[in-house]
């Protein structure tokens, strides 16, 4: 039998699905486009799998006054009538009716993507392998070539299209020698392939290309922006692309980063890089999704005076306004790399001028690398919704934006996502970006209940395991902001100074007498400058800063107080005991739904859920004894401290 409905990510779905039986006895499609033609395969495979319908059947339609990406589904006697704005609504609506109805929730139901890029981005290797992968290798490459099976790269673009991603990048955006040549005939047929397969679900493919490419493969002497060579080899480039892969996306770039070639090795800002491949891509409807990712990791820890945080604001606020109307500027959500707790970017919401788009990191780096549970959307949501105060009309970072973009947490392995709770993350990524209006609470249940189970008992389990785990990874892990403290290049697992006399600009500054990074305009780094001055003054008072994110901002004294009453050592103290006695908590929760969930999703998550216990004992001992150690203050309530 030809599973689908995205394979086994909503797994256990049938037992609902009955219940609409009736409405399986047929499929009228009203619309010619391919994405239409999807969404009637899909429901002829769920069809054929509840063994027939009854008398009922759907009818998918378009209406093209409810815009792009839209969906409407309306139950009657007779049908299930799902009308879309355009072809991919179509295929939208039909996702969000079977997903609605596997979790037993109502079925009539609308939407309208709140952005026009809903990206995801796999930082994948010609090679296979996946750089802060987590989940087995490449769905797209092996061997140095792009190779996959067609079945599963089918059932992934399905799975993206059930929850509203319409641009998907394949390869990292550290481009090797392979990947550089990616862009030439040699790889183009069977990127277009690629790109084939995702299209007939809505998804333009994007490559990641290598700034120097012009001089690294295209027998050029140089890869400045602003020669007329240079820019010729992109636009031929560009062409030879498109006329291969008509639905190409456009092209993902990192530049000037990490050791990424750029525009500043030709003394160009990244206003002329953009734009040039900007320019090559325009003919054809491309866009530019430019990362705002440049800081220099060369940095010497003994200077007091540099701070990371800043790099992103200092290197791109100047050039608003510059940047073509095709490119995207695709800023991280945090000033420093996806920690556990940062605040929101000061360059989200401070570029009036420019399209921006957001990027967080579905795939869990910093987070618990699929062994922790640690459910991201809390976090995404606190971004988006983050008043920058930056701009007249309109200053919360969701009415900014014109897109986001998340990594990608997938690969071959048994469980797409590795850990197979960390699908959670996946779902909520793409509903969260698709109306980010939506509660966590609701978008968790959707998932546990199209995913998992829809017992109530365990459903009230599951959602609460989930909109808990974020403040559990972050009670046992660098404490108030502070960030890091994780075991270099690997980033899981505990190290409190692995990083503190590095080169990459990421320390805690910690003493006999305090910890935490002086960022203030008085004393600091200045880096509170960067915030409209709403934000600013909260910030750079010790007052008002918020204590989550105390250290981010302030170097303060163990003793100092803060708003929860606690000194700073003994929150530590205390946080770190309670986000170990949680992680057991999750533990025994999860121990309850033997039984209750499918047996492999259960036995491969328990294992994690031991893995994660050790490593938030780990975390707890090693970030105590550190603390008490340099502090030589005891802890309050007398508990064992090494
Ligand atoms: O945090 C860093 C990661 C790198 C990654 C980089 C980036 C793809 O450790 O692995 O490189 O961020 O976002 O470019």
């Amino acid at each position: 039998m030809n599973e689908r409905f995205c394979s086994r990510f909503y797994a256990r779905h049938y037992d609902e699905l009955k219940r609409y039986a009736k409405y399986f006895g047929g499929v009228e499609s009203r619309c010619e486009c391919r994405t239409a033609d999807t969404a009637v395969r899909e429901l002829r495979r769920v069809a054929e799998q509840l063994g027939g319908g009854g008398d009922g059947r759907f009818i998918l339609d378009t209406d093209d006054t409810l815009g792009a990406g839209a969906y409407r589904i309306e139950s009657g006697e007779e049908a299930v009538t799902i009308t879309g704005g355009d072809g991919n609504g179509v295929l939208y609506g039909t996702y969000r009716f079977l997903i609605l109805a596997a979790g037993g929730f109502d079925t009539d139901d609308s939407g309208k993507p709140a952005y026009s890029l809903r990206m995801l981005d796999h930082w994948d290797n010609a090679d296979g392998s996946i750089e802060r992968g987590y989940s087995g290798n490449s769905l797209f490459f092996a061997d140095n070539d792009i190779k996959y099976d067609k079945q599963r790269v089918a059932d992934l673009a399905a799975l993206y299209a059930s929850v509203g991603i319409n641009a998907v990048c394949i390869n990292n955006v550290n481009v090797h020698a392979t990947e550089t040549l990616f862009i030439t005939e040699k790889y183009l047929g069977k990127a277009a392939a690629l790109a084939d397969i995702f299209a007939d679900c809505g998804i333009k493919l994007f490559l990641s290309v290598n700034f120097a490419a012009p001089a690294e493969i295209g027998g050029l002497d140089t890869a400045d922006p602003l020669d007329e060579r240079v820019r010729k080899w992109w636009s031929d480039t560009a062409a030879a692309i498109y006329d291969k892969v008509p639905t190409f996306g456009g092209f993902l770039v990192k530049a000037d980063s990490e050791g990424r070639p750029g525009p500043f090795t030709y003394g160009r800002d990244h206003a002329d890089g953009a734009n040039m491949l900007a320019e090559a891509v325009a003919p054809f409807g491309g866009k530019v999704v430019w990362r705002c990712f440049v800081y220099n990791c060369r940095v010497d820890w003994r200077d007091r005076s540099t701070d990371r945080a800043k790099a992103a604001y200092v290197n791109f606020k100047p050039l608003d306004g510059r940047f073509d109307d095709n490119v995207i500027l695709q800023v991280k959500n945090g000033p420093m790399d996806f920690q556990i707790r940062e605040p929101v970017s000061p360059l989200l919401g401070a570029l009036g001028s420019t399209r921006t788009a957001v990027e967080f990191q579905i795939t869990q780096e910093y987070t618990g690398q699929q062994i922790d549970l640690c459910w991201l959307v809390p976090m995404w949501k606190e971004c988006l919704d983050f008043n920058t105060y930056a701009l007249t009309g309109g200053s919360v970072v969701k009415e900014r934006i014109t897109g986001a973009a998340g990594v990608s947490n997938v690969g071959d392995g048994e469980f797409l996502t590795g850990d197979p709770l960390a699908a959670a993350n996946l779902y909520g990524f793409g509903r969260l970006i698709f109306d980010p209006s939506q509660s966590a609470e609701r978008i968790a249940e959707e998932w546990v209940r199209a995913a998992l189970t829809t017992e109530p008992g365990a459903v009230r389990t599951l959602t609460g395991m989930l909109l808990r785990s974020r403040e559990i990874y972050e009670s046992y892990t660098s404490p108030l902001g502070v960030g890091w403290m994780v075991v270099p290049h690997y980033h899981y697992g505990v190290d409190v100074d692995g990083y503190e006399y590095s080169r990459w600009g990421t320390y805690h500054y910690a003493d006999r007498d305090g910890i935490g990074v002086d960022r203030t305009a008085a004393t600091g780094t200045g880096y509170v400058k960067q915030y409209a001055p709403e934000n600013g003054r909260f910030y750079e008072s010790i007052n008002t800063c918020p204590d989550e994110l105390l250290l981010f901002f302030h170097h303060v004294s163990y003793k100092h107080v803060l708003h929860s009453g606690k000194t700073v050592i003994q929150h530590i103290y205390d946080s770190h005991f309670d986000g170990a006695d949680e992680a057991e908590k999750l533990l025994e929760e999860w121990r309850t739904l033997r039984g209750r969930v499918p047996d492999d999703v259960y036995e491969e998550a328990l294992r994690r859920f031991e893995l994660q216990l050790a490593n938030a004992q780990r975390w707890r001992d090693v970030v105590n004894t550190y603390f008490y150690r340099k502090s030589g203050i005891p802890d309050e309530h007398g508990r064992k401290i090494y």
